[in-house]
């Protein structure tokens, strides 16, 4: 068993609510921890409304494909359709990081190629694992990233 750290975001209708319907799907029975909820600004040029995103770390064998099997259940469990790239989404989950391996799928990066660029994905983060992001890396970093309170508060 290792720690998995998976990314939730959702900027379209009950974001709490896909959120907790995604979380039961990518967690498939394993023990999890959350990290609050955080509302962000939209990262990549489309304007769209506010995120809110959340980080999981999952206790599991699951392999990073298996996981990226779950996310993308997870997804269109919340109906999610591809329409604008990098667009509004009710549902997004990525893998980030799974133990401290390394997967060169090219359809499942692991380490996330991206992810310590992302505000929304390293403050979630640092607050279930600190140890895993340094000062460094959240000070280099720009956009509103606000807690808004846990899952089970919102939902
Ligand atoms: C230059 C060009 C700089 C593109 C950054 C960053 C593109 C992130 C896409 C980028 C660039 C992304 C979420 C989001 C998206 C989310 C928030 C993406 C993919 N997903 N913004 N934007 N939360 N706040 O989950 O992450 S689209
Ligand atoms: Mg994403
Ligand atoms: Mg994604």
């Amino acid at each position: 068993m290792r720690q998995a750290y998976l990314s939730l975001g959702s900027n379209v209708g009950d974001r709490a609510g896909h959120l907790s319907a995604g979380l039961e799907i990518v967690a498939a029975g394993d023990e999890y921890r959350l990290s609050q909820v955080y509302e962000t600004e939209p990262v990549g040029g489309v304007q769209q409304d506010d995120f809110w995103n959340l980080v999981v770390e999952i206790t599991t064998e699951a392999t990073p494909r298996e996981l990226l099997e779950r996310c993308r259940l997870a997804e269109a469990a919340a109906g999610r359709t591809r329409e604008v790239r990098w667009g509004p989404r009710t549902l997004d989950v990525d893998v980030l990081l799974v133990g401290d391996e390394t997967s060169n799928d090219p359809e499942i990066l692991v380490p996330h190629p991206r992810m310590y660029e992302r505000l929304f994905v390293l403050i979630p983060l640092a607050e279930l694992a600190p140890a895993l992001v340094s000062a460094d890396q959240l000070m280099a970093r720009a956009g509103r990233v606000a807690a808004v309170g846990t899952l089970d508060m919102l939902r």
